[in-house]
């Protein structure tokens, strides 16, 4: 029986609201629950903002074997999004999360709703980039030659201090003794705590109405942090 080598699509993260690096972790644990285990992550580079004034974005990328039709693909990043914290307010402008669908192998399609390769590729850096960590193709690594050099990249798992959202992300995991691996299905519940509520206290609340509620935490993706008070998205175990 002749083998069938499976398309590889490349899903382009991009985030500039809230611990940004919580998020695409977060986004990484439900893409792999939406399109499978052989999910790979490129690393991240936080870069400038394209469009409207907005806090500088960190992108990165994600490949999953995808043979099935793009509209399918592009509904479970939306639904994704969605559940971390994603509003769609004026097009261009800052969001925790926006999950697009760069590359699909030879693939080329155009549909009212999807252009793949995206249609921006060839002139963006923060797509390119993540695109050339994980795949391999001469036709691309040309086109990325004749733009701009970026500044290093790290991983995603890297921890970079000095944010004070994506700070409180990691410490909510480890007072909520998150539990990054197994098996889906992940679930999402979002928590919202009132201003002035110290880290601790958060924390302590958060804790205590997982156990009585016998949850166990995956991660923690916090999606605003501010004045007004914080946002999170508990990713949730299935129940046992
Ligand atoms: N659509 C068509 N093709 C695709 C595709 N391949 N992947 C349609 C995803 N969506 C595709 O998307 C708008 C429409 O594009 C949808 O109706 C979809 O059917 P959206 O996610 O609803 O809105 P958006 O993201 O605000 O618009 P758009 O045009 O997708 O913006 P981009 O291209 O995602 O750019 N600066 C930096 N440094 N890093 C960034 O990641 N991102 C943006 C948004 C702006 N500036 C940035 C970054
Ligand atoms: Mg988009």
């Amino acid at each position: 029986m002749r083998r069938v080598r499976r398309q590889i699509l490349v899903l382009g993260a991009g985030s500039n609201l809230g611990g940004r690096r919580s998020i695409l972790r977060a986004a990484r644990v439900l893409l792999r629950d939406a399109f499978g285990p052989s999910l790979r992550s490129a690393p991240v580079w936080e870069t400038e903002p394209l469009g409207p004034a907005q806090p500088r974005y960190l992108n990165g990328g994600f490949a999953v074997h995808w043979d099935d039709d793009l509209q399918l693909a592009l509904d479970r990043c939306r639904v994704i999004e969605a559940s971390l914290g994603r509003e769609r307010r004026e097009r261009w402008g800052p969001r925790t999360l926006d999950l697009d669908l760069l590359w699909h192998g030879s693939r080329s399609v155009r549909s009212p709703t999807i252009t793949v390769p995206h249609a921006e590729l060839h002139a963006r850096t923060f797509a390119l980039d993540p695109l050339l960590a994980l795949v391999d193709d001469d036709a691309l690594r040309a086109v990325r030659a004749g733009l701009p050099p970026s500044p290093a990249s790290v991983s995603l798992d890297d921890d970079v201090p000095g944010d004070a959202a994506d700070d409180l992300a990691l410490a909510l995991d480890r007072a909520l003794d998150a539990q990054p691996a197994g098996e889906g299905p992940t679930r999402v519940l979002p928590v919202a705590v009132e201003a002035g509520g110290s880290l601790d206290a958060t924390a302590a609340a958060a804790r205590a109405a997982m156990r009585r509620a016998g949850e166990v935490v995956r991660r923690v993706a916090v999606l605003h942090h501010g004045d007004d008070g914080t946002r999170l998205a508990v990713l949730l175990a299935p129940p046992r």
